[in-house]
Order: structure tokens, then sequence, then C-alpha cells
């Protein structure tokens, strides 16, 4: 689109109502969504910034059975929770939706009846897998099991999280229940696919020749191999309880795959925005943006795509600038594993402390590779950044002002080289920062707005206007006079620029300066502020963070990466309960065990014995005989991987008959808890015969 769009439509993807809101939401999607709409609406253009939660979906069941209260206690917990996180950290949504909506479940049960009625769907019976215990179908996350392409144990029937791969169940290698653990077993059942195949080259022709130079490598890269990889027939409707019912007759028990339903929430959010819907959905001249986390690429640009296009008349996205996820302290951030810094808590121990994270989470943004948040890094970034170059130097121009000028704006007097280098690296930035915002680069729009700031010490500490007023006031007051009306107007700028990024301080600094509604248009001038208009000095922009807060903060999360490790250290060693190990027996002489004769010795065969499902009879090199010991071992070891190996053998029992075979002796091993039995052997090959003592 090389004309400008007359409307936005801008998306943040829906967040699952299964566990409140983390840092790595916010650093991939809300953040920079929410930065582009302020900037487009300092811009003056059109736009609607849409979201809500998705409280459909496995994930939520299963956070239901874990917290054990209803599904509708779930969703309507954590929708209210994303309400107020989102509102606290300045998101700017138009309208936060709920997928509960009726006028959600409407919209998307149209959408499906259209695509029904056209004959779009293959409707498929197909074995699926099926939890025998908990008697229900096993798809998506329900369904556990090893990734097919890089052996994660604990990717979902839908995706890998680990390699972002997108998986169907059945691809699954090892498929467990994500409920009960049981191995699933296979029952048919009838579902309606969306054939993507059918919308292969078309969205080849449309991403990978139409988007190849604007969209970010790490989407294009997903599409072109989701595409080359050939697409296949994709169920839209699930086996589950919970859910929006499929608009068919006589199909209880059916519900529309959430990933169906889901991106339609994008449309009845707007629908419940606004009567003006379809001018946002269906003009051509509009400009939709999705923006989400890497894992919800393919769902974006493929699926829903094909949907829309089967659909007909609804515009597509022209750009998805998904982002890379934000780890925290060297660890992926996970919900389950209690690892996240949650919006909610952050507040607590830093309340109004909203642009700090912001701040923090823009410039560390994981927007071409993942990125690690640290409190260090946190502490280092407020108060070197905020602290040391925003905060200090509005504070210097707002005190000097006070002092020298009774908190009135200065006027301006004759200009130096100097003032008129700094006039124009401020009418340079505006258009720079825009230019970064309208290409999704964050980070560097961030940079380029804090070098305007920067600019400002260093003017003020070249120009030191104490140093003059030291040397005499009334002497220098029209040089002094000049230095400060600049710096203001430097400060305005700082306040209209910053708005997209920090707009708690954008807000304060306005108020500070009397700013009113000037708009990103104006800025870039020096003439925002009229000489003679008052300054407030409301106090300092930043207040410090104490150095206890942030060790607290390190110390909660090492507590929590101890105890988890402890948890994995207790459930990988054997259980030493004194249940489960056989006591001690009570104590004998030297003598008596002098009479025991365990020798090592090498097997030469096995087989099983025929009828008895535990028994393998193995023929012994003694080093002294060879010899034939039946031995309860065959559940534990097959025979053929016998053949060769080392075992301990108590040659001096009494042979005794079993299944009609002489045994000779008896097979050491240890039995563990479990009943599980382990051969004895040396560590080393030794000559058979040796003697065990
Ligand atoms: N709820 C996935 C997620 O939260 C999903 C996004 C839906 S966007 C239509 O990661
Ligand atoms: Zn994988």
């Amino acid at each position: 689109m090389t004309q400008e769009p007359k409307r936005y439509l801008i998306t943040a993807a829906l967040p699952y109502a299964n566990g409140p809101i983390h840092i790595g939401h916010l650093a991939g999607v809300y953040i920079p969504a929410d930065i582009y709409v302020r900037y487009l609406r300092a811009m003056g253009r059109d736009v609607k910034f849409v979201c809500g939660s998705d409280e459909h979906g496995v994930p939520v069941t299963i956070r239901a059975e874990q917290e054990g209260i209803t599904v509708q206690e779930v969703v309507d917990k954590y929708h209210s929770m994303f309400e107020n996180s989102f509102r606290e950290f300045g998101i700017t949504f138009d309208i936060y939706a709920r997928t509960s909506n009726p006028i959600h479940h409407e919209t998307a049960q149209d959408f499906f009846k259209n695509l029904y009625e056209k004959g779009l769907f293959e409707e498929k019976t197909e074995e699926q897998y099926y939890d025998e215990v908990k008697e229900r179908f096993l798809q998506d996350r329900y369904i556990r099991g090893t990734c097919p392409n890089c052996s994660n144990p604990d990717a979902q029937g839908d995706q890998c999280e680990k390699c972002g791969t997108a998986l169907s169940p059945n691809e699954l290698i090892n498929p467990r229940s994500a409920y009960s653990d049981a191995t699933p077993t296979l029952r048919p059942t009838k579902n309606w696919y969306l054939p993507l195949q059918n919308y292969a080259e078309w969205l080849r022709q449309w991403i990978v020749e139409g988007h190849a130079s604007d969209w970010k490598t790490n989407v294009l890269g997903q599409c072109k191999s989701w595409i080359e990889d050939g697409l296949r027939p994709r169920a839209m409707t699930r086996d589950l309880d919970w859910g929006i019912d499929v608009p068919l007759e006589g199909l209880a028990g059916k519900k529309l795959y959430v990933w169906f339903e889901a991106p339609i929430g994008y449309i009845s959010a707007t629908k419940e925005l606004t009567s003006d819907w379809e001018k946002y959905w269906k003009s051509q001249d509009t400009k939709l943006v999705h923006f989400i986390g890497k894992d919800n690429i393919v769902f974006h640009c493929i699926i829903f795509p094909a949907m829309l296009k089967a659909y007909g008349d609804f515009v597509l996205p022209e750009n998805v600038p998904a982002n890379e996820f934000m780890n925290l302290e060297g660890d992926k951030i996970s919900t389950s594993r209690n690892w996240a810094v949650w919006l909610h808590e952050y507040l607590q121990e830093f309340p109004e402390k909203q642009d700090a994270l912001r701040y923090a989470l823009t410039a560390n943004m994981p927007e071409t590779k993942d990125n690690d948040f640290t409190w260090a890094d946190f502490y280092t970034k407020y108060n070197s950044e905020l602290v040391g170059i925003l905060g200090n130097f509005i504070n210097r121009v707002v005190v000097l002002t006070e002092k020298y000028f009774e908190g009135k704006t200065p006027s301006v007097g004759k200009l130096q080289e100097i003032d008129q280098a700094l006039i124009n690296a401020v009418a340079e930035a505006p258009a720079k920062i825009a230019q970064s915002l309208e290409q999704y680069r964050f980070r560097e729009a961030l940079a380029y707005y804090m070098d305007v700031a920067r600019a400002g010490n260093k003017y003020m500490q070249d120009n030191a206007p104490w140093s003059l007023y030291k040397a005499g006031f009334e002497e220098n007051k029209e040089r002094i006079a000049t230095i400060l009306h600049i710096s203001l107007q430097l400060v305005a700028n700082l306040a209209v620029l910053g708005e997209p990024f920090l707009p708690f301080t954008a807000g304060k600094i306005r108020t500070m300066l009397g700013l009113g509604n000037t708009t990103w248009a104006q800025a870039g001038k020096t003439d925002l502020i009229a000489a003679g208009q008052t300054i407030q000095n409301t106090g300092l922009l930043f207040e410090k963070i104490e150095e206890a807060s942030i060790e607290a903060q390190v110390g909660k999360l090492e507590a929590i990466k101890k105890a988890r490790e402890e948890k994995e250290n207790a459930t990988q060693k054997p259980e030493v309960e004194s249940t489960s190990i056989v006591n001690h027996k009570s104590s004998i002489e030297y003598t008596d065990f002098e009479k025991i004769d365990i020798r090592v010795a090498t097997v030469l065969a096995a087989e099983k014995v025929k009828g008895a499902d535990k028994l393998l009879q193995l023929t012994l090199d003694t080093g002294i005989d060879t010899r034939t010991v039946v031995s309860g071992i065959a559940l534990h070891y097959a025979p053929e991987d016998l053949v060769g190996r080392q075992v301990c053998l108590l040659a001096n029992l009494a042979p005794r008959k079993l299944r009609g075979i002489m045994s000779q002796g008896m097979i050491l091993t240890a039995e563990e808890p479990d009943g599980k039995l382990r051969l004895i052997a040396p560590h080393e090959v030794v000559v058979s015969g040796s003697v065990v003592k």
C-alpha cells in the first residue's frame, strides 16, 4: 500500500483467559500494538484498536480443572484481571471484548454457516485420540507427546511450543492424555475440515510474492515453510463441551475450533464497538495490522486469511509484525512453572511505575530474536536512562525556570550556532521516530526518542546556564533566557513524542508545561510554548527505585527456581520412603556370609520360558562350568539384550526345578521400590568365575 490508508484497524491477540498477564505478553504484543496505535492517533489518523479475552479453547478448561473451579468462574476471573491490567498499564484499546459475548457467538456461527452453505468444508469421519479414563476426545493441548521435529517430550497436539512447529495429534510420538496421562485409544468421529491446500497457491502469491519486502523475516520464514511443506485440511470443529456450538442441526457436543472462532473475535469486537464496523472490515482502503506473538503466526497468516478469503469480502492483514519471545532471567516465561513477572504483582511492588516497565520492555523488545528481561537490566535502565537522562534534563529545566524566571517561560533572544544545531535536531526527530514506528521498529524508535533527551542534556551541560547565572544574572539574562526557552521547547517535544512510549510520563510533562492538545503534527517545532507561559514544578518525574526492592524481586525468583529444582530432583530420584524400601535385616557374622558363593558369570544364551511370562532361561559361563539358570527377569529384560552381559550368580544355591527346567543357582538383581528388577554386574568386565565378596 503506497498511498496513505484511509483508516486503520489494529488488533492485538486475544489472550487466553487462563492465567494472569505477564511481562512476556506486554513485550510481545500489547506494548508494540499500543505504541503503534498511540502514534497513529497522535498523527490524527482514523484508527480502531480492538482486543478481548479468548474464553474458549483447551487452555481455559485445563485451568478450571487445575484451580478446581468452573470454567465460567475461570474466564470471569481472568477477564476482569485482564481489563484491569491493560487499563493500569495504559494499553488503550477502543474496545476490550470477550468471546463469550452473544455478538461473538452469532458472528462466528454465521461465518461458519456461510462457508458451510457454500460447500467449502470437507466433512470427514476420522479416528481421533480418545481418553478412556476421562471419556473424552483429545485434541490440541489435551494431547501431549514428543515433537517429531525437535524431540521436545512435552509438545502439544496443535503445536510444539519449543520449536514452534504446528502439529496435529497424530504426528506426536508416544501420545498421552494431558488430562490423565493415559495412553489414548482411537475412536471415529465426524468433523468439518477447511481444505487449506485449496488456498495454497493464493496464499503463496499473497504472502511470498506480495509481502516479501514488508513482512518481518521471522514471519515470512514460518509462512514459507508452512506453504512449502504442503497445506492440509484442518478440522474447524471439535468434540468438546466448552465453546461455541456448531450451528448445524443435531450436533450436540460439537463446538467450533477455537482457532476458527477466536480471530473472528476481532470482527465481532469491531461490531460491538461501532455500527460502522463494515467500513473497517470490508473496504479496501483499511489497513489491517495484527499484533501477535510468534506462536500465533500460522493462525494469523495462513488459516485466518484462508477463512477470510473463503468468506469473500473482508480485508486481509496488511502486516502481521509478530514478535519473538521475552524470557525472564535466562529462562522461558511459563505460567504453569510460575516463572513470570505478573503485571498485578509488579504494580504492588512498584506502584505508579508503569512507564518504567514499558520502557524496559520496549528497549529490549524481542523484535527479531528472543530476548531476556532481567531485574538488573531493568534497574540500570531506569536509573541511567529514565532518571539519568530524561528525568534529569526535564527536572533541571523546570527547576531553573522556577528559580531564575519565577516559573514563567522566558522569551528567546538572539540565536547562536549551538542553539540552531539543537533546533535542527529537534526538527528532524519526529519524522525519524515516525519512520521507525511505521516499520514496527519500536526499539529503534525509542532509541531515537532518547537521543532527543540526550541532546537536551548535552545542550544544558555545554551552555551551563547556572555558571552564567553565577557570573552575573543581569548581564547574562538574555542568554540564560534563550537557553531555557529552547530547552523548554525541547521538553514540550519530549512530551508529545514520548506519548506512545511513556504515556504516563508524557501526561505529567504536559501538565507541568500546560501543553494542552499539541499533536505529533506540531512536534519538531520550537514554538510549542509561548513566552510567559507558566511552568509548574510538579516534582520529580521518576522517583528513585530502591535497590532493596530489586533484590527482593530477584530473591523471589530464586526461591521459585530453588523450589522447582528440588521438586524435579525429588521426582527423578527413587522414592526413599520407609514404606517402599524393605527394612534392613538383623545382623549376621562374617562366617554366615562366607557360606555364600557369589560369582561373576557371562550370559551365553537366553530365551523365554514357555508358558511363564516372568521367566527367562539363561545359559551361563561361570568360569568353571556352563550351567542353566532360570531367572524371573523376563518383564524387565529382553533375552536378546542379555547375551554377552555379565551378571552376579549365587552359585551354591541348591538346584531346583522351575517349570520343568533344573535351575542351578540364582541371578542377583536389585529390586526398585516400584518392583522393577535391575541386574547386578561388575563395573568393568572381569574374568568369568571371579568371586564376589
Ligand atoms: N488466545 C493464543 C494466545 O493467547 C490465543 C490468541 C488468539 S488471537 C485470535 O497465545
Ligand atoms: Zn518441537
